[in-house]
This record gives structure tokens, sequence and C-alpha cells, in this order.
């Protein structure tokens, strides 16, 4: 892979209004100014960008020491990493057609969770606040029946039996499935914290853009030493059962190795839901299929393979509607750290 893309500047206030406008609809324009204003990347902060690098050389000049005695303070410091904010190539000219073009933007400093939320914190959630998911409101979720090669609403499933009640309830140590898009902001929500924005979610897998000129942050094969370094359908999609890896559906959290933030499962086990809509990115024409529209989701899953999604690699990005529920999506929460002490 030859870097041979012309590296361009771009503000994220202007790429979001672009691809608001291609919404003809005025309740989803609504909705997504809502979502901007209260998005995690930080607007405001953005434009302070255009006049004047300021702002950008004091975000960088925060003392870390004084940010990780916040999150000892606030956060569980053996839970959450902080990700040193700065600049990165977004998106990749080598990748899928939505996933170009590739272009250099600012990130704030954050914190992100080190593991994927896991049945068991989902579960002390749901008896902190009585929760109930959109999926047992419904009756039913989304299995893919790998026998048959077909994907059916389940009845019964959920977070706690994500293939169905008659099958075999979840370990506490894997990540949470059958959770929607408004599931996980409940959750976030309830800890003072937000869904990623893919920016966001790139920057931290990719080590802060460190391992952006390869496909995955330990390199470019999915084997690092005859070892696997995540949780694929590695055997052949659809019709071989893919466990090579030591697990057909989800593997309990950090069971593969951390990137070098500390960061696990940043790719494969379960996609991610991030909290941006899945949107062509700014210089990118296509109009995305119906498939393709929803919440942006990033990582990929159990059920990716090389040969079909490849969903695992740095940049892949797929989508799915708020509402739905399925059983290979997962979700990690980020902090914000200019609301850190809200
Ligand atoms: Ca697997």
């Amino acid at each position: 892979m030859s870097p041979k893309f012309i590296k361009k500047k771009i503000i994220l206030k202007n790429n979001f209004f672009q691809a608001i406008f291609m919404f003809s609809f005025p309740r989803i324009k609504l909705f997504i100014y809502i979502l901007i204003f209260s998005s995690c990347v930080n607007l405001t902060n953005k434009k302070n960008s255009i006049s004047s690098n300021d702002k950008f050389y004091k975000i960088e000049n925060i003392d870390e020491n004084d940010i990780i005695s916040d999150i000892i303070e606030i956060y569980d410091a053996n839970k959450m990493v902080f990700v040193k904010g700065g600049k990165f190539n977004f998106g990749s000219d080598y990748g899928l057609e939505r996933e170009k073009p590739e272009r250099e933007v600012i990130i704030q400093s954050f914190l992100i969770d080190k593991n994927l939320v896991t049945v068991e914190d989902f579960r002390i959630f749901v008896n902190s606040s009585n929760y109930t998911t959109e999926a047992e409101i419904f009756g039913n979720a989304i299995v893919y029946d790998d026998s048959v090669n077909i994907w059916q609403l389940v009845d019964g499933a959920s977070w706690e039996f994500p293939l169905g009640k008659l099958k075999t309830i979840a370990s506490d140590n894997h990540p949470v499935t059958q959770v929607s898009w408004n599931d996980a902001c409940a959750y976030c929500n309830f800890y003072n914290k937000t869904l990623p924005e893919e920016v966001q979610w790139e920057y931290a897998a990719s080590e802060r853009g460190q391992k952006k000129n390869q496909l995955f942050y330990w390199g470019n094969d999915l084997l690092l030493n005859n070892k696997y370094m995540c949780n694929t359908w590695n055997s052949g999609y659809p019709n071989t059962i893919g466990f090579k890896d030591g697990f057909k559906y989800t593997s309990p959290v950090s069971h593969f190795e951390a990137n070098s933030l500390g960061v696990f499962d940043m790719a494969g086990n379960v996609w991610e839901w991030c909290y941006n809509w899945h949107l062509p990115y700014e210089g990118n024409s296509q109009i995305f299929p119906s498939d393709l529209l929803g919440k942006a989701q990033r990582g990929g899953s159990f059920l990716c393979n090389s040969n079909y999604c490849h969903g695992f690699r740095l940049s892949a990005r797929s989508a799915t509607s708020p509402e739905s529920s399925l059983f290979h999506i997962g979700f990690r929460c980020v902090k914000n750290l200019n609301n850190l002490k809200k």
C-alpha cells in the first residue's frame, strides 16, 4: 500500500452539514441537527481550529497527569483508557467505496472503554435502572442461522438469550449483544458516557493513527506468528462453521491481544455501535443502498470473513437501523474530556 493519496485537511463540521442536506425528510434533518449539537466530537472547538491553532494546541497541551487523576477520581482507571488527541488520516483510499476518501482530521482527547460492555455489565445496568431493551419490548431479535444461511427474527431472543430463549444463556464475560443503538445510548447515558463517533473509534483502533498504513492494528495478516489475533468467521463464509480461532459466536472480552493503547477487541468479536449516522464521507458522492442506512458500526464481528465483508479492518464500516437488535452487535462507551466532571 503506497500512500499516493493527497492529504486534505477537512473540517468535520462542513462534512456533517454537507451530509445532512442529502436527507430530504425534515424530521431526520432535525434529529441529525440535535445529534450534531450533542455530539461527542466538539464542533465548537473544530470551529476554533479554523481561525486559529491556539485551541488545538491548548487541547494537546492538556497535562496527562491531571487527566489521569481525574479518571481515577471519577472513573475506574482499570476500565477506561486515555486517548490523547491529535491529527490522523481518517478513512481509507484503499478500502470499500464507503470508506473513501481518506483525509486528515483533528481529534480531541477522550477516554474509551478498554473492553466491550459485557453481559455482566449490562445486567448490573438493567438491575440498577429497571431498563427494558427494545428486543424485549418487541419480543424478538435478529439471529443468523448458518445451517440454512438466513437472517431471521427469533422470538424471545434478547441480551440474556442472544440466540433465542431455547438456546444457551449468554456468558457474563462475553460482550452483550441483542442491544439496539437506543439501548446502547441508554446504557451510556446512565453512566454519563456516550457512544464513540466513528472517527474516535478509528483513531483509538489505529493507535492514534499510527497503524493506518496497514489493515489491522497488528499488521496485514489475520494471524500473527501463527496465532489468531481476533474472533472472525475464519473457515469460510457462509457455508462452513467458522471457529478456527476457538469461537463460533462471541468470545470473552479481552481474550485476544489489546492494541498498544490497551484497548481490546477492536477487531472482530462483535460490531460496535457508533454515535453518528452512517453517511458518505465528504467528497464521496455515492448514495448508500437501504441496507447501509442507519447508525454506523465498526470493528466487524465473529461473522465477518476476509472473503466477505472483511469488517474487522481498521477503516471498515457498516450500519444498522437504531431500533434493531442483532446477535453480532454490541458496544463500548467513550467519555469526552470537555465534560469530564459533569
Ligand atoms: Ca470465530
